[in-house]
């Protein structure tokens, strides 16, 4: 049974991207097949509202505001305007595309934390914040790295990118460093606000059962409840952001301000439009939304429950993509491996639609892509060029050398059953979110015209039967007018110029499937066709792929050449007076013990002479076993602040070096010393 047109108003967003940096191939895996989508639903005869924006908020934005010494308003509006003509260029046409800075997203957000309020599901709590002494200020999000609690593996700020890929609250990252000076960080009270996640578990389960979307989102999450579900603070020391209400020293985190985003961004779309945001928002809605595979926990768990607390309709669907590789590597900026749509790409001269195809025929949706350009040649040559393109090319050529219009026939009925099956089998798969499937079957289309067209010999029968051979080139015709048709939603803007080869008046792009069933005029003149699609040639590829490994070669060196820079870089000068006020000393371990929670630490308690032994806390468990330590002699900074790491207080600092491989390697005296023995 088929899922549209559906009665109900159907909205569809995609993930916004973070206005932060320009836009790589890896965006596009989202905002690509999410056009195609709504293209498609609309040639259903679905009415569809398209919505997106720019996420604006978020201590990365600060942190690259500051570094690039502009503001983050100022960083916000340059990239929110290059995503704004990108997407354009990409033939991604939105109906809004606001930002989450707008006042429409502050005053939504503010409602529905309100609600939240109302509601009862959020409350203060005090909590550890990781804090900077040296810099004075408390570290949220990106200005926080360490240690995930849950891998082990280096992690920053609020998610553990990379390692197990999980969010963070804060709080919990091990071996807290400030982003901004590298000074280890302590962890300080403070109070925040806390969203009842917990609370939500039923109805979240409930919700996952019948979401519609891809599997892997639903899976995802159903498991990620079934572990855990913990409630989640919701406030953050910042200036920017949206307000928490009543409280001139917090904003909410970025996770709560950016899907209100796809709420605020309807919003401005109805107030243009002079229409209703709230049948999607209220009432009883079909919403999907597009995202990345790596952010289904925030659209599948955090965000249906903050709609449900306020009162809000929640998702219909999520559909989450894949990851993406570039040339089998996986995607990283800095180490190079990534495609800028602007400048690898439009900027060459290639054009968006070939993109297009190649995304969303190379794998389906929720399996990892690669992007090669070798790979794209060959998916352009031989099928765009090769079968879709030569078909067209061929077939108009030969109305238009010997008829000059379309000529008269009727369609056979094995053609017209031929059109009405691959219509059933792509509106299918577009169904569900099978952009390769929906591709792939258009494709096999054009492949039978190239065979209904070669097997009937036109070129043989013009001489002998013009009448006869006119039919089979109206047959060829029917079959490209339906492709035209079923490629408009993929790629639009070559589906124009076919459209008007094949000497069509009407706007391809509202142009519905059942049109391609309907039959061509004959008589309708025809133009000389141009050829619609180009061969890539090797030099081409050749010259990309330089530009690739080129980009991957410099950030090798720079990495090399940060590395260098840390190895020679020597510290300001420190008078004697400062070095005399450090109270180093020898000490004896008399026990270690592993802390639970973490991969790196150990708790020490260390004889420094004292009455009772110090407990320090050292990042030493990794290469370090506990029960080898006691008896041990360390040198020791014993007047150092305490801090707490990992929720336990150590009280000065164990000195270590840092071997080639990473290893900590513990200083001692040469030879034994009184505990407490001064250094220096
Ligand atoms: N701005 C980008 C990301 O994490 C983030 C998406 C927000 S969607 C509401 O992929
Ligand atoms: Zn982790």
């Amino acid at each position: 049974m088929s899922k549209f047109p559906s009665e109900k108003p159907v909205l569809v967003t995609c993930g916004l991207p973070y206005a932060n940096g320009k836009a790589h191939v890896g965006h596009l895996r989202t905002y690509v097949p999410a056009d195609i989508f709504v293209r498609s639903l609309r040639k259903t005869g679905q009415e569809v509202t398209f919505v997106c924006g720019s996420d604006t908020h978020g201590t990365p934005i600060v942190v690259n505001a500051e570094e690039l010494k502009t503001t983050p308003g100022e960083l916000v509006k340059k990239y929110h305007e290059h995503f704004d003509h990108t997407f354009k260029d990409m033939g991604v046409i939105f109906d809004a595309f606001g930002t989450t800075d707008d006042p429409t997203n502050h005053e939504r957000t503010v409602d529905i934390v309100n609600r939240l309020i109302d509601n009862d599901y959020v409350y203060p709590k005090i909590i550890e914040i990781a804090y900077c002494a040296r810099c004075d200020r408390f570290l949220p999000d990106r200005y926080v790295k360490g240690t995930c609690p849950h891998c082990g593996e280096d992690a920053r700020g609020d998610e553990c990118d990379q390692g197990c890929g999980k969010h963070l609250e804060p709080g919990e990252l091990e071996v807290p460093v400030c982003t901004i000076c590298g000074g280890v960080a302590e962890y300080k009270e403070q109070e925040h606000y806390f969203f009842k996640l917990s609370e939500f578990k039923d109805f979240l389960l409930e919700h996952l059962k019948d979401l519609e979307g891809t599997t892997n989102a639903r899976n995802y999450a159903i498991g990620w409840i079934k572990k855990e579900l913990t409630d989640w603070c919701i406030t953050r020391n910042l200036e920017w952001g949206v307000r928490f209400p009543g409280h001139d020293d917090l904003v909410v985190y970025v996770w709560v301000d950016a899907p209100i985003g796809y709420i605020s961004f309807t919003e401005e779309w109805a107030e243009a439009n002079n229409d209703d945001w709230e049948k999607y928002w209220k009432g009883d809605s079909r919403i999907i939304h597009f995202i990345g595979g790596d952010i289904i926990y925030h659209h599948c768990i955090f965000w249906p429950a903050m709609l449900k607390g306020a009162g809000y309709s929640q998702p219909w669907s999520v559909v989450a993509s894949g990851m993406l590789k570039i040339e089998n590597k996986t995607f990283s900026k800095s180490r190079g491996y990534v495609v800028w749509v602007g400048e690898d790409y439009l900027e060459h001269g290639f054009h968006a639609d070939l993109l297009r195809y190649y995304l969303a025929s190379y794998t389906s949706h929720t399996k990892e892509l690669n992007f090669s350009w070798d790979v794209f040649q060959e998916k352009i040559n031989s099928e765009l060029v090769g079968v879709f393109g030569n078909f067209l090319y061929r077939i108009l050529l030969f109305a238009h050398k010997n008829y000059g219009e379309i000529p008269a026939g009727n369609i056979d009925q094995e053609v017209l059953d031929k059109i009405g099956y691959t219509i059933e089998d792509t509106t299918e798969s577009m169904e569900n979110y099978e952009f390769k499937k929906y591709v792939d079957t258009a494709m096999s289309l054009a492949s039978f015209g190239n065979a209904y067209f070669q097997s009937r010999e036109p070129w043989k029968l013009i001489k002998e039967d013009k009448d006869a051979c006119g039919k089979v080139l109206a047959n060829c015709i029917q079959i490209a007018k339906a492709l035209v048709i079923l490629f408009e939603p993929v790629i639009p803007t070559k589906m124009e110029i076919a459209w008007e080869q094949l000497g069509m008046e009407t706007d391809i792009h509202a142009t519905p499937y059942s049109e391609a069933m309907v039959e061509i005029k004959e008589g309708t003149r025809l133009q000389k066709p141009s050829i619609l699609f180009e061969k890539i040639e090797d030099d081409t590829t050749k010259k990309m792929d330089n530009i690739s490994s080129e980009r991957v070669r410099k950030a090798i060196e720079k990495e090399c050449g940060k590395k260098e820079e840390t190895k020679m870089e020597t510290k300001e000068n420190i008078t004697f007076d400062d070095f005399m006020n450090l109270d180093l000393r020898a000490g004896t371990i008399v026990k270690a013990e592993a802390i639970k929670r973490s991969k790196k630490l150990l708790k020490l308690e260390i004889d420094l002479g004292e009455d009772i032994p110090r407990q320090i806390v050292a990042g030493i468990k990794a290469t370090h076993d506990p029960e080898q330590l006691p008896g041990k002699q360390v040198i020791v900074l014993s007047n150092l602040e305490p801090a707490k790491l990992c929720g336990v207080e150590s009280n000065g600092m164990v000195l270590a070096g840092v071997d080639e491989n990473g290893d900590a390697i513990l200083l001692a005296p040469e030879k034994k010393v009184a505990p407490g023995t001064r250094i220096g």
